[in-house]
């Protein structure tokens, strides 16, 4: 693990494996800004326009969504999380076998501020770990505990943008027949009918109770991610489009069609947490091989 200072002089946080895969992880907001494969190439997108300058969140990589994903009550918008400078956990608690062995990683802290206190007023420690498996796979496990005297409860995202060759030429797997929320029509619920999730105009879905594994496949680039999750029910389906591209001051007008972000999230149904008890949410990313994506992933429960 090395600590590094980005252009704004804040740290930031890279580790590598011996194979060359690399991840990069920004104090602030502890969100991950980079995630290389062992042969050099980034697997997650960035905005060419992404403002790297607090106090707003930067357009990429992956963003903590928490206490609240979207825009509801008092809180901003996905939070504060994402929006505050985390401490390097010196003393994070001991963990399983699984989640360090072989394994490059960092633990972040993050606690409330008296700031954070005035618009949520609920005490708590939040870990997060984001490592990087000798194989390559990027995973983050968040813990959240409730150090208050009452319950709080919260929603959670990773909000998750990958890079992906042509928008066009990219379906999910593993969210059909599910019902989703649309928040292109003030959250309405529907039932996905499809065989695989495709994209040929903007998409803002909350796909809920889904399964612990989903696809998304990147024909042209013929590789596949697969997204694996635990203590997250839902998976947000975001691509802005042509029109909402235009709208947003950090994101160039064409770049919708290198992005596409699939969240793991816990969002229907919050997460309440009673004084003393913690909540642990994890994802993994990987990239399967190309062989794969000509077929399509026959059995997604393979990857579980
Ligand atoms: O569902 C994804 C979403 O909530 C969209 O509605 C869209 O606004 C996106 O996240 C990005 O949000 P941000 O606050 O990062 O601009």
């Amino acid at each position: 693990m090395e600590v590094t200072k980005d252009w704004n002089g804040i740290d930031q946080v890279v580790l590598r494996n011996p194979q060359g895969a690399s991840v990069r992880v920004s104090l602030y907001g502890g969100q991950v800004t980079s995630w290389r494969s062992d042969r050099g190439e980034e697997l997650l997108f960035t905005s060419s326009k992404a403002i790297f300058k607090p106090p707003k969140a930067m357009r990429g990589g992956i963003a903590i969504c928490f206490p609240q994903f979207g825009n509801c009550g008092s809180l901003e918008q996905h939070g504060f999380a994402r929006n505050k400078t985390w401490a390097i956990d010196e003393n994070p608690p001991p963990s399983s076998p699984e989640d360090s062995h072989d394994k490059s990683f960092v633990d972040l802290l993050l606690k409330p501020s008296e700031e954070d206190l005035k618009c949520w007023p609920h005490s708590f420690e939040f870990r997060l770990r984001v490592a990087l498996a000798a194989d390559g796979k990027l995973k983050l496990i968040s813990r959240v505990r409730n150090i208050d005297g009452k319950p709080f409860s919260f929603s959670f995202a990773y909000h998750t943008y990958l890079f992906v060759s042509d928008i066009s030429e990219v379906r999910i797997e593993g969210l059909e027949i599910l019902d989703y929320l649309d928040n292109t029509r003030q959250r309405e619920r529907f039932t996905e009918q499809g065989d695989a999730i495709t994209f040929e105009s903007e998409v803002d879905r909350v796909y809920l109770h889904s399964p612990n594994a989903v696809a998304v496949l990147d024909h042209e680039r013929k590789r596949t991610f697969v997204i694996r999750k635990e203590g997250l029910p839902d998976v947000v389906v975001w691509n802005p489009w042509e029109k909402k591209a235009k709208a947003m001051i950090d994101f160039g007008d064409e770049e919708y069609k290198q992005m596409l972000c699939v969240d793991a999230a816990v969002i229907e149904k919050p997460v309440t947490l009673k004084p003393g008890e913690e909540w642990t949410g994890s994802v993994e990313l990987r990239l399967v091989p190309s062989t794969f994506c000509c077929e399509g992933i026959e059995d997604l429960s393979d990857f579980l």
